[in-house]
């Protein structure tokens, strides 16, 4: 199921309440002396194709987001560690100024639960009068906040943050404010928070999940205050430029270093910066959550603020290259030619933008394809890589509008115009490694997709992915599996390059065939022919691609080779039941949580099922 959206005419803020709230808090952000640490979770076990290289190499937005709102709304002291970086951090050694700052706040993709579950025990061991106000984050919370509560600590007591924000920018600031209107300038501002949820002030702020604590403090139950109200003018969200300047330098160190990352040094570690330019998608296939997270709206960044953006992140950072954190670049024609044409003819400071910036983005073939005609226009906007979500281009699987034929073209298209298409590929129980008879087969596909120009490869099997439409069917079917030969399915494995769900009679190979199709993409014989291939429009592109793919190459057998032979020789144990929340979950009136899984029911029951760290 998908996120409940909120009722017509209730889904968006009032324009300029962002803008606003910014500046309400200002004022009362300078009453207290407030210092803040974001933690970013990363788990390094899913470092392997395709992501290797991006995974670190680009500082997520999602914390420098939420960095860079606080710094506007006039937090002081902070810093961002990405565990990317500083695998070793612990929260419980972190220092700012010398105290351990007010604010602890984790943001974490459902992926990398392990690692914020971790940070979570750690901080945990703190006596609650010196702990932070710890607030969770990012899509794990937006999808699965109970993940956060409720966590066995060291010494059995549950341990877990104060309060899951399952929104945006927006949902952060509410609670702040909140908070800030009544918090005594020498009062801790946990103890303010504890204060206002227990007389159900939180209940006020749409987008939160908290625990309800018996008279131990630990948690009996859940309480979501319901889905956020999202920025629809994303002009209004405050610029990114100060998110970078708070980076923790990487290191191996468990504590902070004494200042953060300095700007000149920035590029050097994030060498690709993400940027927020639009949200949402018009398609809405059956396995993707996204346009159920934007309750189906499109949302979008002007052509004038991304201008801005793009020149201020250069000039400051000398970033070159970007990443647009788009689910669909193209999915609104009229406000990506709009954004385009900007990035092409501006000059900021008297010179063409579009030759100090390279950027690439998300975005559907068949979206792609109507656009044929404002191909060049993209290149001249500093366009050079257009990630595309093919599937599947027999359609056996998904119809976006497009197919063999309509796929080819468009990566021809992109490729002679200097833009390099990248294929994103889904494998699935019903596809073929090969195909004789027809261009089922995901070899045959990668195949056609080399010829037309493909750069990169991403091929990754079918997973259920939280509030998509079909998850919980997915989970229903007996697809999806709790153990294979005694190891149990992890978080960290729902990345789509481990095979989890399967109803094939031998699911080694399809975990196979995705190595199968790697090994036939990126191999020593297509980087020698690439390199000796580089008078095209797409110039060393290809062969740049090749190196980090043979190098991701060696790091995805070395986490999914074992897998496979588990899959081959040992038992699998399948889910018989749909991941939920152990603790009930209940909304402020008693009824239905938003964010549980729709057919769970508000429990009295007051004490918790015991948790289990497998999935299911
Ligand atoms: C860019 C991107 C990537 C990049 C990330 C590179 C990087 N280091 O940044 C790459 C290509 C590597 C990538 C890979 C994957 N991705 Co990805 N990716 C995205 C994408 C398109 C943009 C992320 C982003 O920067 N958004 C912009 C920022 C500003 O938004 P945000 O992160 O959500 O943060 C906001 C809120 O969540 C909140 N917030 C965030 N943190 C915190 C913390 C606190 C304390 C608070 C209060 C609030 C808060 O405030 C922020 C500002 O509004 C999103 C979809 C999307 N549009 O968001 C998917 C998304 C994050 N990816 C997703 C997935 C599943 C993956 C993969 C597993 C591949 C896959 N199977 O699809 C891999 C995992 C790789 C890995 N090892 O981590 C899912 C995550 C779902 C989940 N339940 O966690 C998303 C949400 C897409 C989806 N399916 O819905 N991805
Ligand atoms: S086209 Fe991509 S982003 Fe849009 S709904 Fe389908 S999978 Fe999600």
């Amino acid at each position: 199921m998908e996120l409940p959206p909120r009722d017509p005419g209730d889904q968006l803020l009032p324009p300029g309440e962002l803008t606003d709230i910014r500046r309400r808090l200002r004022p009362l952000a300078a009453r207290h002396d407030l210092s803040a640490v974001i933690a970013c979770a990363f788990d390094h076990r899913t470092r392997m194709l395709p992501f290797f290289y991006a995974d670190v190499r680009m500082a997520p937005a999602g914390p420098r987001a939420i960095g860079s709102a606080l710094n506007d709304s006039g937090l002081g002291h902070m810093r961002i560690v990405l565990q990317q970086w500083n695998p070793r951090f612990q929260p419980s050694l972190m220092r700012l100024d010398g105290r351990l700052p007010d604010l602890l706040l984790i943001s974490s993709m459902s992926l990398h639960t392990a690692a914020c579950q971790a940070m979570l025990r750690d901080i945990g061991c703190v006596e609650p009068d010196r702990r932070p106000l710890v607030i969770a984050g990012g899509s794990l919370c937006v999808y699965e906040p109970w993940e956060v509560f409720g966590i066995a600590g060291a010494d059995g007591r549950q341990v877990g943050a104060d309060v899951a924000v399952t929104g945006e920018e927006y949902v952060l600031l509410n609670l702040l404010e909140l908070l800030l209107s009544d918090k005594p300038p020498t009062e801790p501002i946990r103890r303010t928070f504890l204060r206002a949820r227990d007389s159900g002030a939180l209940d006020a702020v749409p987008g939160l999940v908290y625990p309800r604590t018996d008279s131990a403090g630990q948690a009996v139950e859940l309480v979501d205050t319901g889905v956020q109200r999202l920025a629809g003018d994303l002009d209004e969200t405050p610029l990114p430029m100060a998110g970078f300047a708070m980076l923790e330098p990487p290191g191996r160190g468990a504590t902070l270093a004494p200042a953060p990352l300095a700007p000149n040094q920035v590029r050097r570690y994030s060498r690709i910066a993400s940027l927020v330019m639009t949200f949402g998608c018009r398609f809405s296939c059956e396995y993707c959550p996204i346009p159920g997270y934007n309750q189906h709206h499109l949302r979008a960044k002007s052509a004038p603020r991304l201008v801005e953006e793009f020149h201020r992140l250069n000039s400051t950072y000398g970033l070159r290259r970007f990443f647009g954190t788009d689910d669909n670049f193209l999915s609104d024609r009229a406000r990506a030619l709009e954004i385009l044409e900007a990035l092409a003819s501006a000059t900021p400071d008297g010179n063409p933008l579009h030759r100090r910036i390279r950027w690439g983005t998300e975005a559907a073939v068949h979206d792609t394809l109507t656009m044929r005609e404002h191909v060049p226009l993209m290149h001249r906007a500093g366009l050079r890589a257009l990630w595309l979500g093919v599937e599947d281009m027999s359609g056996t699987l998904i119809r976006k509008g497009q197919d063999a034929n309509r796929t080819v073209e468009t990566f021809e298209l992109l490729a002679r115009n200097g833009i390099s298409p990248m294929p994103m590929l889904m494998h699935h129980d019903r596809q073929p490694l090969i195909s004789r008879r027809d261009g089922r087969g995901l070899l045959n596909q990668v195949r056609i997709l080399r010829k037309a120009g493909a750069v990169s490869l991403q091929v990754l099997m079918l997973t259920p992915s939280a509030a998509s439409r079909s998850y919980e069917n997915t989970f229903r079917s007996g697809m999806v599996y709790r153990s294979v030969a005694g190891r149990p399915v992890e978080p960290y494995m729902y990345d789509g390059n481990y095979v989890i769900a399967s109803s094939h009679q031998r699911p080694w190979r399809k975990q196979f065939n995705i190595l199968a199709a790697y090994v036939y993409f990126y191999n020593g014989l297509r980087l020698l022919a690439r390199l000796a291939r580089t008078r095209t429009p797409l110039k060393l592109k290809p062969a740049g691609m090749q190196i980090i793919g043979l190098w991701g190459l060696a790091y995805t057998f070395r986490h999914t080779l074992g897998w496979m032979l588990r899959l081959m020789f040992g038992r699998i144990v399948r889910c018989d039941d749909v991941p939920r929340s152990p603790l009930p979950m209940r909304s402020p009136d008693g009824l239905a949580a938003s964010h549980a899984r729709a057919w769970q029911k508000p429990a009295a029951s007051a004490t918790p099922p015991a948790r289990s760290a497998s999935v299911g």
